[in-house]
């Protein structure tokens, strides 16, 4: 059981910029190569503030359809600033073919979670936080305590060392990465700055042994932080800042159910990729 996991596609507006040409081809590759049983996309598939947003969102979810492969969407900060809501986007993907199967969904606030069950039996869980925190805090927003309940609720008598897949990454990622890690750390840990409290239910509430976020494009570590591996992504759009190779994470499970995590990344070199000093996660 393989899935590989995208972030932060950041694509634009159409027709298609060369960068966002570079990022389809780039997926259609990695796909090929490492033929995944899942993808699992953790947010900013679009920027959302670039005409024709929905539009673009469509031709996205198109293109993961026409890869024959389940995908699996959460939501990042960047696909709802412009005019609609989230519950929109959602409505696009209603209509994608080969969109997994959502279980146990539910909306808070406009922010749609799920799980799909893995062959295995592994569950993952997509959690939407939503976008920025309402007034009167600033910053990202963070996991709100009904989300947490849902979760918990639908965690509760599992056994399994379930997973869970969000764009932004929790407070205690941090901690983490002061307590060591293995990849990359070239920015700040960049969660909300409220700390809700998650990583507290998941330690204590649930069998979740793996976080997988994207958000800050230039960290793609891994530390396990208490028994529960906390892991960025690797940045996938090369329509957006970030000076790593763009790639995917891949996250694989053999029969006996032993989990192993690693990066893949393209094979060029990104020097034509944007560089930008105050950077948009
Ligand atoms: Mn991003």
């Amino acid at each position: 059981m393989k899935i590989m996991q995208l972030t932060d596609l950041h694509i634009g507006s159409q027709p298609f910029k060369e960068e966002d040409v570079k990022t389809f081809k780039l997926i259609e590759k990695m796909v090929k190569e490492q033929t995944p049983d899942v993808i699992v996309i953790t947010g900013d598939l679009i920027w959302s503030n670039e005409e024709g947003a929905l539009e673009t969102f469509k031709a996205v979810i198109d293109f993961f359809d026409s890869l024959k492969v389940p995908f699996a969407v959460t939501l990042g900060n960047h696909e709802s600033e412009s005019n609609y809501n989230r519950m929109r986007l959602w409505e696009i993907i209603d209509k994608s073919v080969m969109h997994v199967k959502r279980e146990g969904g539910a909306v808070y606030n406009d922010c749609y979670s799920y799980f799909y069950t893995l062959d295995n039996g592994i569950r993952i869980y997509m959690l939407d936080a939503g976008d920025y925190a309402r007034a009167p805090f600033d910053g990202y927003a963070f996991v709100t305590y009904e989300q947490q309940k849902w979760l918990i609720n639908r965690a509760k008598n599992r056994t399994m060392p379930d997973q869970l897949f969000m764009h932004m990454p929790l407070p205690e990622y941090a901690d983490a990465a002061k307590q060591g890690y293995v990849g990359n750390l070239y920015e700040d840990v960049c969660p909300p700055r409220v700390n809700s409290g998650l990583w507290y239910q998941l330690y204590y509430n649930t069998t979740i042994n793996g976080v997988y976020c994207g958000h800050d494009h230039n960290n793609d570590f891994t530390s396990n932080y208490y028994g529960i591996q906390l892991n960025y992504g690797r940045v996938t759009g090369y329509n957006a800042y970030g000076k790593l190779k763009r790639g995917a994470r891949i996250i694989e499970w053999n029969d006996k159910l032993n989990r192993n995590t690693y990066i893949i990344e393209a094979e060029e070199d990104k020097d034509d990729v944007k560089e930008e000093a105050e950077a948009l996660n």
